[in-house]
């Protein structure tokens, strides 16, 4: 059986005194700093434009947004850090939002989302140690892939993994040609289901 997002929809935004929605059966929350994209990520993900919103201008998404996927899992929108407009209130704000979401204990995994162009920042470090402290499975994807030649993508990727001090491997992702949504598909199936939605076994019905 092949898994698809059949079904997308926005839940709730979440801010500092906000109250979660009921935990469904996996919560997979999207990191990184601002305008790497994230929310384009979401959206090229659901196969939907305008699920999650998005800007040329980084600092859109200041809340947390929760995404109901086929009706059974969470993806997360968070707030990207690290634009150089925000305030020191609002890096704080910023800073007390992820870390109670962080501990609250529902995140199940993240895709920390770096660009592949660009060495990893100091708050990227930052980030991944935060993962690590709090023992969050995580996968790696390096966005924005289509601004490299195909030819320099895996190696470049790679490359971001590897100097955030990272086992040496990240998706090469864009959401402008959907390159990488197949295997960033694929993880988010085994994170959600397991083995439950692995091969369809031989039946008579499908062999
Ligand atoms: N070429 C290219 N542009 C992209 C890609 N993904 C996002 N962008 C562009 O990058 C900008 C930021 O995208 P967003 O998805 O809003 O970024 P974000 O990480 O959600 O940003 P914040 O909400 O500010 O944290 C937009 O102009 C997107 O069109 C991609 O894969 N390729
Ligand atoms: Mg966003």
């Amino acid at each position: 059986m092949e898994f698809r997002i059949k079904k997308a929809e926005f839940v709730t935004s979440v801010g500092k005194d906000g109250k979660y929605p009921e935990k469904t059966r996996a919560e997979v929350a999207i990191v990184g700093k601002s305008n790497v994209g994230k929310s384009s990520l979401i959206n090229s993900l659901c196969g939907m434009n305008k699920l999650a919103k998005t800007s040329q201008k980084p600092g859109k998404t200041r809340l947390i947004n929760f995404f109901l996927l086929n009706g059974e899992f969470h993806l997360v929108d968070l707030p990207g850090y690290g634009y150089a407009a925000a305030s020191k209130q609002e890096q704080a704000e910023w800073g007390s939002l992820i870390e109670s979401y962080f501990a609250s204990g529902r995140v199940g995994h993240i895709f920390m989302l770096v660009d592949i162009r660009h060495e990893p920042t100091q708050d990227d470090r930052q980030m991944f140690k935060y993962i690590l402290y709090y023992a969050i499975p995580y996968t790696l994807v390096a966005t924005k892939a289509d601004k490299l030649a195909k030819s320099r993508r895996r190696q470049a990727a790679n490359k971001c993994a590897k100097l955030l001090g990272a086992p040496p491997y990240a998706v090469a992702y864009s959401s402008e040609t959907g390159d990488g949504k197949d295997e960033l598909l694929e993880r988010l199936r085994q994170i959600v289901y397991g083995d439950e939605l692995a091969k369809a076994p031989d039946t008579d019905e499908n062999a």
